[in-house]
């Protein structure tokens, strides 16, 4: 048997001071300042500048706890620091046991004869990350790009040095995150004791997984200190399989291989149940004088994922679409990013409340962006439960790496320690190596890029370059095939093939690979053009928005409501930010009609937008196989790609993306003279059922109405009807008008969708009066609506906390719409929940209507 405890009874200081003061671990030292009152809450006001020197000093953590004397009893010992944040010498007893310089790797150390009867001491120094790494610069002679360090916030000026640390690059500031450069016990530290035997490891590795059988290995990895024999049992549900093995002292590779007839396949989300099965694994070893037991348990889904890139029949271009169980996958979700900028905030709630709100979007996957960190297991085991697939990127983005050869070993240790953690979970379908830098230093295209080669001497260039792919190109690919292989690994993201040339570079104009499509947004394109720039697997694209009037008072007070304040400027972090939404917004919608309109604006503006990429995405299945739009969620309250904001309130975009990612989608597109209506269906089976056509004038007039026997696809987009606009219309003004259009499926299921031949900006509103039937039922608040006229992207905000089923939908004359309240406890489904008051608002009233508008209404 084996004993494990938590040493989590520590306290920290600035290394220069003298006073200790109580610490929470894990943690870091800008929570502990925080806790300790030392500071100001970071995250408010302009709070982020002030607090830069913190990560100019060192830190140090003590603690002294006393092993049982169960622990003492056995012969080994060991500790095991799961993240140490970043550059760290630990003592024990005043001894070095180790020098950490990798926040994403564990240190595992044999105490066994540094461990004391009585009080232990702990003391780990956090050494300035960036007091060492200035002199590397310096060494270094020239600067690697990072686009996104914001070292001149830092007090550093062009000085960035996050490239050489092997640390949360968000940390040192995004294009949506502040800088916080931590240091601290990130993770748990932890005393094991054992003798004789112990296992390390458990791999279910997956050689082939279909719904006949599954041919499994499962991978062992033992620790011994004795001669002698063992035995090993595996068991899951009600089957078991043995091995017996020959044991010296050392480390023991055992493989059992195992057959499951008939597995319960785990399905991503909308396809089936997420299966899973636990493993146990059970050793019992002998030697003369004594037995020994150890015991370990994973839980793990039995499927096959494949990632198809084939050629298409033409030869033009490739697939690129993940294969789960033999079925081709459309992907649907977003870009997760950290969920807060001190990472130890994130409790096991706040990760279920994410993955929830991803599953009750509708969506099947989240890239776990390469920015950030590889995220606990909880945040995977809740991926595998939810049916929601992982891409997961190394965590390497928008910069040039060091290429000397410890950094590279670094790496190469900080990839076995987190494939070897991760690879069990049934959810990661890929490992991705970096976000971006394939396509910003753009090797082989000198026109191409993010112009970083241009700072570089033509030798320089060729030793950046190899060094780049020393990491991408060999070390992390092999590190994958060796230890997970049954997962694909693909360079970076987005990138169309490894072809070493100039074809190789993603770009927005290619058949081939995944694609982030930054036209809108970056280089200020029309919305439109979602519609046209449209790759294999779009896995990023985005459009900024505010976080709602709430979430904004946590940081802003009253008089620093307005865009061009300094608080509000200094949340927002992406330079062009705020001036891209006014455009835009200019562009699109009418004039708000105040700072909380404004802000109700900027959300449903990010929500067209969002939903023209989806629907574009979809309409185009299979050419395209994969949406994933930037960002989830955020680390901080702040204007940002999000569809939920820091506190988990959704924005409009995330109640859009549930109807659009639903596995079946109405969406009707424009072309020329033509609106093409499609049916667009995830399903594996086919159904049957009629379209309704109903064409309403914006005073909620049923103008006319025609239907037609429409078939539902399987797993496909299918042009279900092609109409004369002009027809359609029968003499009608494109800016009075609505088509509504209906499927309603033979057993009853009704999806509906709007059309609007126009942009909100030219449609002329009348205003409506919102009928708001309420019944608070015991079990929570349901309130159906309904309104006079057309009503559009129709708010309910509520006292309490909370989600709707539905919101910022769009209210029909004659359609009353029924939406129900409900709360997040932290379970493992919301709860329907009492709203309190309710406001009810809609476009009409946050926008200035034209005079004549408004004699009208
Ligand atoms: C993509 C991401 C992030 C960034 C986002 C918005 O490039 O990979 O680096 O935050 O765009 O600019």
């Amino acid at each position: 048997m084996s004993h494990t405890m938590f040493i989590d009874s520590w306290s920290f200081k600035a290394t220069k001071d003298e006073t200790w003061m109580p610490a929470q671990v894990p943690g870091c030292v800008h929570t502990d300042l925080l806790k300790q009152g030392r500071i100001s809450d970071p995250f408010y006001g302009t709070n982020e500048h002030d607090l830069q020197w913190i990560d100019k000093i060192d830190w140090e953590y003590k603690s002294s706890f006393e092993a049982s004397e169960a622990f003492m009893k056995e012969e080994i010992k060991e500790l095991h620091f799961h993240g140490l944040d970043t550059y760290a010498n630990v003592y024990l007893n005043d001894q070095l046991i180790v020098e950490a310089d990798n926040m994403f790797r564990i240190w595992s150390v044999d105490v066994s004869d540094k461990l004391k009867d009585g009080k232990n001491e702990l003391k780990i120094v956090f050494r300035s990350p960036i007091q060492e790494d200035l002199p590397k610069l310096k060494a270094l002679g020239y600067r690697l790009p990072a686009s996104n360090d914001q070292s001149v916030l830092g007090g550093l000026g062009e000085d960035q040095v996050s490239i050489f640390a092997r640390k949360a690059p968000y940390h040192y500031g995004w294009d949506w995150g502040p800088r916080f450069v931590t240091s601290g016990i990130w993770r748990p530290v932890e005393l094991v004791a054992w003798s004789g035997v112990l296992i390390r490891d458990v791999y279910i590795d997956q050689l082939h997984v279909t719904s006949e059988k599954a041919e499994l290995i499962a991978r062992i990895q033992l620790d011994s200190t004795i001669t002698g024999k063992v035995v090993l049992q595996l068991t899951t549900e009600d089957m078991n399989w043995n091995l017996q093995a020959e044991l010296q002292p050392g480390t023991h590779e055992l493989s059992m291989p195992i057959v499951i007839d008939s597995p319960k396949l785990w399905w991503s989300r909308g396809l089936g149940d997420a299966h899973r099965y636990t493993f146990t694994a059970e050793a019992v070893a002998e030697q003369e004088g004594g037995s020994y037991k150890s015991l370990q348990q994973v839980k793990t889904g039995l499927r096959s994922v494949k990632l198809i890139r084939k050629r298409d029949a033409e030869g033009t271009g490739a697939s690129f679409y993940f294969e789960l169980n033999g079925i081709p996958v459309f992907a649907k979700g977003a870009n997760h990013i950290p969920n807060d900028s001190f990472i130890t905030e994130v409790t096991e709630e706040r990760y279920r409340a994410e993955v929830l709100a991803a599953a009750e979007a509708n969506m099947n996957m989240l890239r776990v962006w390469g920015g950030g960190i590889y995220e606990p297991n909880v945040f995977y085991d809740l991926c595998d439960e939810y049916g929601i697939m992982v891409w997961q990127d190394f965590m390497f983005a928008c910069s040039m790496y060091p290429g000397d050869e410890h950094f590279l070993q670094n790496v190469k240790q900080e990839a076995i320690d987190n494939v070897k953690r991760l690879r069990n979970h049934p959810s990661i379908v890929l490992w991705c190596g970096n976000n971006e830098i394939d396509s910003a230093w753009a090797h082989y295209d000198e026109d191409a890029g993010w112009g970083w080669k241009k700072a570089f001497s033509a030798e320089l260039r060729e030793k950046l370059w190899s060094d780049y792919e020393k990491i991408f190109h060999e070390l992390l690919p092999n590190v994958i095939s060796e230890l997970h292989a049954s997962v694909e690994y693909w360079p970076s993201s987005p990138i169309v093939s490894l072809t070493g040339n100039k074809e190789q570079h993603g770009n927005p104009d290619t058949n081939e690979g995944d694609m982030h499509y930054w036209g809108v947004w970056h280089n200020v394109e029309p919305f439109e053009n979602y519609q046209i720039k449209l790759g294999r697997f779009m896995s990023e694209y985005g459009f900024q928005s505010f976080p709602e009037y709430r979430t904004i008072r946590s940081f802003a007070e009253e008089d620093e409501l307005d865009i061009s304040s300094k608080v509000m400027k200094a949340h927002q972090k992406n330079g062009d930010g705020n001036r891209l939404i006014k455009q835009y917004m200019d562009l699109y919608m009418k004039q708000p009609t105040s700072f909380k309109s404004f802000l109700y604006l900027s959300q449903v503006l990010q929500a067209d937008a969002m939903k023209m990429a989806i629907e574009a995405h979809r309409r185009k299945m299979p050419y395209c196989m994969g949406s994933l739009y930037w960002q989830m969620n955020d680390c901080w309250p702040v204007a940002s790609w999000s569809g939920i904001d820091y506190y988990g309130r959704w924005k409009a975009l995330h109640y859009y993306a549930k109807r659009s990612f639903a596995p079946l989608l109405i969406s009707a597109q424009e072309e020329h003279d033509q609106l093409h209506v499609y049916i667009v269906s995830d399903r594996l089976a086919p159904s049957k059922g009629v379209l309704w056509l109903e064409l309403f004038n914006t005073s909620g007039k049923l103008i006319r109405t025609t239907s037609k026997e429409a078939i539902s696809p399987a797993n496909s987009s299918q042009l279900s009807e092609s109409i004369s606009i002009a027809a359609l219309l029968d003499g009608q003004r494109k800016e009075e008008v609505v088509l509504v259009i209906t499927w309603i499926g033979e057993d009853g299921e009704r999806v509906r969708y709007e059309h609007y031949f126009v942009k909100n900006q030219q449609l002329e509103l009348k205003k409506p009066t919102i009928v708001v039937k309420e019944e608070h039922a015991e079990e929570g608040t349901v309130i159906t609506l309904s309104s006079d006229v057309v009503a559009k992207q129709v708010v309910l905000i509520a006292e309490h906390e909370g989600m709707w089923s539905d919101n910022y939908f769009d209210l029909i004359p004659g359609k009353p719409h029924t939406v129900t309240f409900m709360s997040y406890d932290g379970s493992a489904q919301y709860r329907q929940a009492q709203a309190g008051s309710i406001t009810v608002q809609s476009m009409f009233e946050h926008v200035v209507h034209s005079s004549a508008a408004i004699a009208d209404a």
